[in-house]
């Protein structure tokens, strides 16, 4: 494609060069030439080679047609023709942009007009289809999954679905993948945000063979860092790097894993919790995260698979995070103590009533909040 970009551009050029000298002088030739050349840079830079074929395309048509005097029978084929190509070609910009420019510039030019007036409406009109395509089309149609757009939709890379701008206070950090023996982990495997920050975190892929992406489980995100490799992005190659940067609106628990190769990846480590203070504070008393993962088929929390102790005062407000990073459904219980389930999957429950020998059952990827207050009852 790029080869393909190139030659177009150069015989659209020559073509601009003979036109546009035999009918209006070498004065205006320059400047008109000037003014495309920056315009088609400025349009493969940005949005890559493939885009800028179309556009030289129907300016290349354009050309031809202005190098001859009979140039409003030649504007009425170059218009068809343009037309046709449009049909044939994969649908990346609307139909009507196509032919009402054609249609516009055949007009004025076909008109009996001063001399001056063609070149300057030619130059204008360019650059406002320009101005047109570039919202509507500039897109490699390979991320769109394949799906055949219909004439006149527009279609855009999910590459571009970056979200609005963000206004929060951002919290920068860098996440790397790294491997130990046949364990993978994610470094930090816990993020602690408030309300309406904005994390940028950049993933670092330090494994030797492997590639990853980050998955926001269960947050909101603008489609571009949604992290599934081949749809919203390419996989994360060893040595790589990925830059995601969205604004936490929600508030509660929740996890991040890699999406490539995900049954393998996660199961061998690389996953991390999430937890959104609301913008109101932090939750009182002890807040503890704790995520359950199967490591081959030994159930554990996160990588301590013995019994693990924390200490906390009676009277203490307890809340423990509850993750399950494993892919089945399990459970989770509470002795000793009279709780409540405070959230499921990042949502409090509304008024929660106090519970005593239930269990919770979390499936795979779910989360539930355990709120409790330390020794109520002797133990
Ligand atoms: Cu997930």
């Amino acid at each position: 494609m790029y080869v393909i970009a190139l030659i177009a551009e150069f015989l659209t050029s020559l073509l601009l060069v003979v036109a546009l000298a035999i009918r209006f002088g070498r004065k205006w030739t320059v400047g008109a030439l000037i003014v495309l050349k920056v315009a088609v840079a400025a349009l493969m830079l940005t949005y890559g080679f493939e885009f800028a074929i179309r556009p030289l395309r129907d300016l290349a048509l354009l050309a031809v047609a202005l190098a001859f005097p009979q140039r409003r029978k030649l504007l009425i084929v170059g218009a068809a023709a343009g037309f046709v190509l449009d049909l044939l070609l994969p649908q990346d910009i609307p139909q009507w942009t196509v032919i009402g420019l054609f249609a516009v510039i055949g007009l004025l030019v076909a008109l009996p007009i001063r001399r001056w007036i063609a070149p300057v409406a030619f130059v204008v009109l360019a650059a406002l289809g320009v101005g047109v395509w570039i919202p509507a089309s500039a897109a490699p149609t390979t991320m769109n999954m394949g799906m055949p757009a219909m004439p006149g939709m527009a279609v855009r890379s999910v590459t571009q679905l970056t979200g609005p701008p963000t206004t929060g206070s951002v919290k920068k950090l860098t996440i790397t993948a790294r491997q130990d023996g046949d364990r993978l982990s994610f470094d930090p495997n816990v993020i602690h945000l408030q309300q309406g920050d904005v994390l940028d975190a950049t993933l670092v892929n330090q494994l030797p063979d492997t590639s990853v992406t980050i998955h926001w489980h269960g947050l909101d995100v603008p489609n571009a860092y949604d992290g599934v490799p081949g749809i919203t992005q390419d996989a994360v190659k060893p040595g790589g790097r990925f830059e995601y940067r969205f604004q936490v609106n929600q508030v509660g628990t929740y996890w991040y894993h890699s999406h490539e190769d995900t049954k393998d990846e996660v199961g061998r480590g690389l996953f991390g919790l999430i937890v959104v203070q609301p913008r109101t504070g932090p939750v009182a008393g002890v807040d503890q995260a704790l995520m359950i993962h199967t490591w081959g088929d030994r159930l554990s929390f996160g990588d301590n698979a013995g019994v693990q102790v924390e200490p906390v005062k009676p009277g203490t407000s307890v809340r423990v995070r509850v993750v399950n990073t494993a892919s089945d459904l399990e459970s989770a219980q509470v002795t000793g103590s009279p709780w409540k389930l405070a959230a499921v999957d990042g949502n409090d429950l509304h008024e929660p009533g106090t519970l005593t020998d239930q269990t919770v059952p979390i499936g795979g990827g779910g989360r539930a909040d355990i709120q409790l207050t330390m020794g109520r009852t002797s133990s």
